[in-house]
């Protein structure tokens, strides 16, 4: 028997990018647990990927390319040789390139693996090469990080980790303990010094429990909360004015907006009380060493970048930028440019003349259905994702993938809902089976993750997915042929002080920047004046949502109330645990959660089969009573499949697919339904 370790790092669209440790006997990977040297992580990983080998090595596992043989959605499939499953998509593709030309194949991907190679790389140089259309927009991240940039510059911030410095904490919009669990300590350990813990969030969250103060605003209205807290900071002179002449720009017209906030009027705005807004103000107005904590929970709105935005001016006001523990944290992605580079992959020589015309991810949906489209939509390539379970209005996307006349190509590890519409189907290694580098969003350390075990069955990294489709193709370009370790080398920018060999022997390496990141403390703002911009470009105002309480009445009459679909299980990553029994049941099953208030208007009692419905699609679900939401607010958990559901809809099929204000992210959450009870069945 042989036995050894291997380093590796968590590849999930997570922010604490863990660090691993695998044991592996005779090839076989016995035990992944946390590197307790990762010095984030500190060797524990969580409730989902500590059982991940039960999914890697689960029987449900694709192994082989499978081709369709039942109706699209059915999900029968037969094994197919590589060799036939390529050549069969290669011989549609040429059909559909002479008829209709590259623009009627999309690609959609998501952020199933984080990894650099696996991510997006060789794939941008194969779809150049086809003339695709463009996938623009992101399910996840763009508007937050659009709606930050306008007032810092770019996304560059704090250092999360840094809220263990802070003696005030606001965790706004964002679910630590759920979503971010490696950061908790360190939030603990503020309050262990004496800070006091803020959380901002419509939803009573498992990190509210643990709140000093819990405000439980209605959704997408905190942009009022925050000019209201504008307005007691200005009332009350709570401001660093020093730092706002200095370094910022644009104060009067915020401040002239924040004018019209009272408390009293941001309180109703918001459904809050104004002592509310008051003590909000004058706690953060009398803390300099204040740290606002978010993520990306608050950009899934219509007017979801306007809160990044806002949110982000308020460190500058009171000059908690001049302090370790003061600040802003959210993704800290843009302090890894110049140290990982994904346009490196790019190959302009691979592009066809004119820019191809660009897709909305978001709008998968629209794209498949949309008669008067020229091209119109032929080929779909899916792969690091699951848009029929996690993207917006879901049953559009069901609609367009039943289609006869679309090849639908998707690259998975399961069956999952989007794959059963598949006509053929690769199959994917996981993180266990393919070399990779992790760029972190929550933390910044570079994690290297190296191949615990050899691919199972037929297996292939994503990378060489489209080498052999390349090749299937008949493409001779070398740029579409490049291994894994060629694109490593591009993509770890040699300017960026990795030392690669290093990195891989210790399965990590901080970014090369100072303990203290201290990014505005002497103002150096990336924006064209230097200066934080505070009321220049899009200034902070409050906008209701059209599909929200403040927005058209007709509307909001046939469905009085707001929906959110939040991440919400511990042992669920977006949709991709909600088939495996190590994870799912002990989740339970899909609900809905309901105020009791809401609930008895509508006769409806704790565990009643309602429906959940709006003009995009119904839910059938048990209903669970409870104070989680407040009135006017109900939540239905996103992540589980149709199998779950026990019908072809889920939490998605609900969900607007409003294109956010700026940033090319999705308004999931401006989303109105009503509640009945469903019929007794007989
Ligand atoms: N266990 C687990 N962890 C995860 C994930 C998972 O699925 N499961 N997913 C990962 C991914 S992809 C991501 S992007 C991160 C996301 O990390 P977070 O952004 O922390 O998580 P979310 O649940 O998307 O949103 C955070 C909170 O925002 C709240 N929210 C929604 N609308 C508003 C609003 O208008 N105002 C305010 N103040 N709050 C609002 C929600 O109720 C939610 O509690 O988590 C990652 N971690
Ligand atoms: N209603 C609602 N919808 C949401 C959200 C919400 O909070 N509410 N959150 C949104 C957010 S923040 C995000 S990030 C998205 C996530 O949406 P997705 O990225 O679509 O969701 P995941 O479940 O992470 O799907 C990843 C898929 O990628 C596959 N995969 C993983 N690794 C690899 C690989 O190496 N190769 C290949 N080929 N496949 C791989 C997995 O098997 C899995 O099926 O969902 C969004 N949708
Ligand atoms: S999903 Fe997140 S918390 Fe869990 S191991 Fe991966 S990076 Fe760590
Ligand atoms: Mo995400």
């Amino acid at each position: 028997m042989s036995t050894q370790t291997v380093l590796g790092t968590c590849h999930h669209d997570c922010p604490d990018s863990c660090g691993w440790i695998a044991t592996v006997t005779d090839g076989v990977a016995v035990s992944l647990r946390g590197n307790p040297e990762h010095p984030f992580s500190q060797g524990e990983l969580c409730p989902k990927v500590n059982r991940f080998l039960e999914r890697v090595y689960h029987p449900d596992r694709i192994l082989t390319p499978l081709r369709r043989v039942g109706a699209k959605g059915d999900g029968a499939f037969e094994p197919v040789s590589w060799d036939d499953a390529l050549a069969e998509v290669a011989a549609r593709l040429h059909e559909i390139l002479d008829e209709l030309g590259g623009e009627s194949v999309l690609p959609w991907r998501d952020a199933g693996t984080q990894g650099l190679l696996q991510m997006k790389s060789l794939d941008q140089r194969f779809f150049a090469r086809l003339g695709a259309s463009r996938q623009v927009g992101e399910l996840c991240g763009a508007t937050a990080a659009a709606g930050t940039a306008t007032t810092l510059g770019s996304g560059r911030a704090s250092d999360p980790s840094d809220v263990r410095h802070a003696e005030l904490v606001l965790l706004w919009g964002t679910n630590t303990r759920l979503t971010n669990r490696h950061l908790w300590p360190f939030v603990e350990e503020a309050r262990a010094k004496g800070a006091t813990i803020v959380v901002i969030d419509p939803l009573r969250t498992a990190t509210a429990e643990q709140a000093d103060w819990f405000l439980q605003p209605l959704p997408g209205t905190d942009v009022a909360l925050m000019l209201g807290v504008v307005h007691v900071l200005v009332r009350d002179d709570h401001l660093d004015h020093d730092y706002l002449e200095r370094h910022t720009t644009g104060f009067e017209a915020l401040a002239e907006q924040a004018a019209g906030w009272t408390p009293a009027r941001a309180a109703a705005a918001c459904g809050l009380d104004p002592a509310d807004v008051e003590r909000l103000g004058a706690l953060y107005g009398s803390t300099r060493k204040s740290f606002i904590r978010t993520l990306i929970g608050a950009e899934h709105h219509e007017h979801g970048a306007m809160f990044f935005r806002t949110l982000s001016c308020l460190p500058a006001l009171t000059g908690a930028w001049r302090e370790r523990g003061g600040g802003y944290a959210r993704s800290v992605g843009t302090w890894f440019d110049g140290v990982v580079d994904v346009n490196a992959f790019a190959a302009p020589q691979l592009w066809p003349a004119g820019e191809p015309r660009a897709i909305s991810m978001n709008h998968l949906g629209r794209a498949l259905t949309d008669e008067s489209l020229v091209p119109p939509v032929r080929a779909l390539f899916v792969w690091n994702g699951n848009p029929v379970v996690t993207a917006p209005h879901a049953g559009l996307i069901r609609q367009g993938l039943v289609r006869d006349d679309l090849l639908c190509v998707v690259s998975e590890q399961f069956l999952t809902d989007t794959a059963r519409f598949a006509d053929i189907v690769f199959p994917a290694t996981t993180q266990l089976e393919q070399r990779d580098v992790v760029p972190a969003w929550g933390h910044l350390y570079l994690g290297w993750n190296e191949p615990a075990i050899a691919p199972l069955g037929e297996a292939v990294p994503n990378t060489e997915l489209w080498r052999r489709l390349a090749r299937a193709m008949g493409f001779t370009e070398p740029e579409l042929f490049a291994t894994d370790d060629e694109l490593l080398a591009m993509g770890l920018a040699p300017t960026g002080g990795v030392d690669v060999a290093a990195l891989r022997t210790r399965g990590w390496a901080r970014l090369d920047l100072p303990d203290d990141l201290g990014p505005y403390r002497d103002g150096g703002f990336a924006t064209p004046t230097g200066r934080a911009d505070l009321g220049e470009v899009n200034p902070p105002e409050y906008v209701g949502a059209t599909e929200g309480p403040d927005g058209d009445q007709e509307a909001r009459r046939r469905f009085p109330l707001q929906l959110l679909t939040p991440k919400q299980h511990t042992r669920f990553l977006n949709s991709s645990y909600g088939h495996l029994p190590a994870h799912a049941p002990i989740e339970g099953r899909p609900f809905v959660e309901i105020h009791p208030v809401d609930a008895a208007a509508r006769g409806i009692g704790d565990g009643d089969r309602v429906l959940v419905h709006n003009d995009r699609a119904t839910l059938t679900l048990p209903a669970r009573l409870g104070t989680r939401v407040r009135p006017g607010l109900v939540s239905v958990p996103f992540g589980w499949g149709q199998v779950q559901h026990g019908e072809a809809a889920t939490a998605n099929s609900l969900t607007n697919d409003a294109l956010a204000d700026w940033g090319g992210g999705v308004a999931f959450s401006s989303t109105l339904v009503e509640v009945s009870l469903a019929a007794v069945e007989q």
